[in-house]
């Protein structure tokens, strides 16, 4: 099994959401050092330069538990990788129970040099992309 960090339209309420319908929840996932862009309706992640605020939003999401088969499937919805690159990375998972550990999870990074996106999206500060459920419970 792979465990697949989500931060958009594939958390629960996202309107992707249904493509991981079948996976097992693992818990809330919180990554440092990544900003988020509002590039429409979804957004995407960036590697943030060393020299920048430490203290800034971790990217929230959500970890899932998913086969080699549903992985593929969602290379081909996120365009992997010429939209976004999926890469392996450690993040911090509160799971049910809040009990917290490391996880190296499968992201999909948004492919592009900071400084291009920097330029022409909004910065999503508070590291949380609203997906519909929670705009409109
Ligand atoms: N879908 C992927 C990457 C960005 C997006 O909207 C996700 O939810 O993690």
């Amino acid at each position: 099994m792979n465990k697949v960090f989500v931060y958009g339209t594939l958390k629960r309420g996202g309107g992707l959401h249904h493509y991981l319908s079948g996976a097992e929840f693992v818990g809330a996932g919180f990554l440092a050092g990544f900003d988020m862009f509002n590039l429409g309706w979804f957004p995407g992640i960036v590697k943030r330069s060393e020299s920048q605020d430490h203290e800034l939003n971790p990217v929230m999401g959500e970890v899932f538990l998913v086969d080699d088969e549903t992985l593929k499937l969602l290379d081909e919805v996120e365009s992997a990788p010429s939209l976004y690159k999926r890469e392996e990375l450690c993040l911090t998972v509160i799971e049910p129970g809040l009990v917290s550990t490391t996880h190296k999870c499968w992201t999909y990074i948004y492919n592009s040099r900071v400084h291009e996106v920097n330029r022409k999206y909004d910065l999503i500060e508070s590291g949380s992309f609203p997906v519909r459920s929670e705009s409109f419970p």
